[in-house]
């Protein structure tokens, strides 16, 4: 009896929760599966009472030829006593069986990890309490940068979540939690995963390699956005990457890029976790323009005007690097014409490395990279051609 209780508790949750009936929450998930499957039952054992007992009398007393009506009972105390006090007290379970959840899920023991969680249209950015924030990026559904936020297991972990522009809400299916991300004001998100089963024995637990090497286990649990913010909503998604607290640890305190990171590369991460959104790198169309064969061009701009091509030949790259910082930092100092004034500007969410790495990843996806040889300016070239023939004759 209840083996296969157990069976239909189950068989209900993944007919609601699919793909995502499994979860590893400690604190809330368990708790609110529990809640749910109640709810369910107190649903379905008054569902078949009552319409039962409706056919039962449809058909038992139904008016037949030279039927007298009865004139009914004007009440019945002990069973109008009996129909109000049995289902206040089963909501009165579901009232503080909820609320308990909700507090779990919104207060922290002061020893939590706590992570800064922005939501902006359309993503999901983290900063960690040392100060670093996704450096990984991988392929979920259409959106080829979607963030892996590392999170600690058997750590209570409050997310300190707030938005950039309109109303978000961050949820993860696998967690049954779900909660707004407003503008102008802080929400908690407090969450436990479970430890990671290291046995082999959940196929959900893999392996992975870290930078350093090192062999870790991990599971992965999917963030959407659950409140339609425009657009590209349904591609505001991201990765929770559930580790080993010790792995957690060394991951949290490695910054993701240091002296010896080349700024190319520091510049790709800033693109994807900040600008792919609204900026490609192929020459696609998008919110915001593309930045292949961007850099060292000339511009128009929406106020009617203009940084010229004797311009930028005249200063050299500052002209440009000039350009890109002040479009982070003020974008809306210059609008590029033929597009919005869109851009939210970067001004402290942005360091100067990271600002170095945009200037020199936007330029080396230009083919007017001031370093590659100008069209044009012949003596220039000659002067590089006999360089380079100088250097190689040593
Ligand atoms: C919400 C969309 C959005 C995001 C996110 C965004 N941008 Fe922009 N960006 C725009 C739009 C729209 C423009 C064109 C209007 C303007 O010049 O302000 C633009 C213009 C620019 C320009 C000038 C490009 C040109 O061709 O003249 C640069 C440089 C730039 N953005 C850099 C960045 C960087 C770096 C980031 C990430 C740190 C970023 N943007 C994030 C929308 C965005
Ligand atoms: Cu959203």
């Amino acid at each position: 009896m209840t083996a296969t209780l157990a069976g239909i508790n189950d068989m209900v949750i993944r007919l609601f929760f699919g793909q995502s009936a499994d979860s590893t929450m400690a604190s809330g998930a368990t708790g609110s599966d529990a809640l749910f499957l109640y709810i369910w039952w107190v649903s379905v054992f008054f569902f078949v009472l009552l319409m039962g007992i409706m056919v039962y009398c449809m058909v038992v007393y139904r008016r037949k030829e030279g039927d007298v009506p009865i004139r009914s009972a004007s009440h019945n105390t002990p069973l109008e006593i009996a129909w109000s006090v049995i289902p206040s007290l089963l909501l009165a379970v579901m009232f503080f069986w909820g609320f308990d959840g909700y507090l779990k899920a919104s207060m922290a023991p002061s020893y939590a990890e706590e992570v800064n969680l922005t939501g902006q249209k359309w993503s999901w950015t983290m900063e960690y309490s040392t100060g670093i924030g996704a450096s990984e990026f991988h392929t979920v559904g259409g959106n080829d940068n979607t963030p892996i936020f590392y999170m600690p297991a058997e750590t209570p972990v409050r997310l300190k979540m707030h938005s950039e522009d309109v109303l978000h809400a961050f949820w993860v299916p696998d967690f049954r939690m779900k909660l707004d991300v407003v503008p102008n004001r802080y929400t908690p998100f407090v969450f436990t995963a479970l430890p990671l089963d290291r046995s082999g024995a959940d196929p959900r637990v893999e392996i992975g390699l870290s930078k350093g090497g090192q062999e870790f286990y991990y599971r992965d649990h999917t963030v959407f956005c659950a409140e339609y913010c425009g657009d590209s909503h349904s591609e505001m998604v991201a990765t929770l990457r559930v580790v080993e607290p010790a792995f957690y640890k060394a991951w949290v305190n490695t910054p993701p890029y240091d002296v010896v990171t080349p700024p190319v590369e520091v510049g790709e991460l800033v693109w994807k976790a900040k600008c792919a959104v609204c900026h490609t790198v192929d020459g696609g169309i998008s919110t915001g323009p593309t930045w292949l064969n961007a850099y060292g061009y000339p511009r128009d701009f929406t106020d009617g005007s203009s940084m010229t091509q004797e311009e930028i030949d005249d200063k050299g790259p500052t002209k440009w690097d000039d350009y890109i910082r002040e479009s982070i930092l003020l974008p809306g100092a210059k609008v590029r014409a033929g597009f919005a004034n869109a851009m939210p500007s970067f001004d402290g969410q942005i360091s100067e490395v990271e600002l170095r790495g945009v200037i020199a990843y936007m330029r080396s996806l230009s083919d007017r990279d001031p370093k590659s040889p100008i069209e044009g300016f012949d003596d220039l070239e000659a002067e590089a051609a006999e360089l380079e023939a100088a250097e190689g004759g040593e």
